[in-house]
């Protein structure tokens, strides 16, 4: 490890051990408007108005869905971004993450 004759001693997986990575998901409650779910899912998640549907769909209907798999940081950041948003308009809807 260190890069050819660098001298620095680390271990061989130092390198390419992959970060631990994080689920995002939005919960289901009776209130939140399903057109406002579509949109956070377009804003924060990047998916396009078909894609965000589903998703909604999938989370009204089971009680949970994955909005996406992130880095704990960006993770971290997607679920205060849509617990801020939800709250500005006095939206019930709840997000939070999970270890893959
Ligand atoms: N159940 C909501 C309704 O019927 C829609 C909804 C979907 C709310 C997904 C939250 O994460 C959610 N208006």
């Amino acid at each position: 490890g260190g890069g050819a004759g660098t001298g620095v001693l680390t271990r061989p997986e130092a390198k390419t051990k992959k970060p631990s990575m994080y689920k995002v998901l939005l919960l289901n409650d009776d209130y939140t408007p399903m057109e406002f779910v579509v949109h956070i899912l377009q804003r924060y998640f990047r998916m396009t108005m078909e894609q965000a549907t589903e998703v909604m769909l999938h989370v009204h209907q089971r009680g949970v869905g994955v909005c996406g798999i992130y880095t704990f940081e960006v993770a971290e950041t997607k679920v205060a971004q849509v617990m801020a948003f939800a709250k500005q308009h006095e939206h019930p809807l709840q997000c939070t993450m999970e270890k893959e």
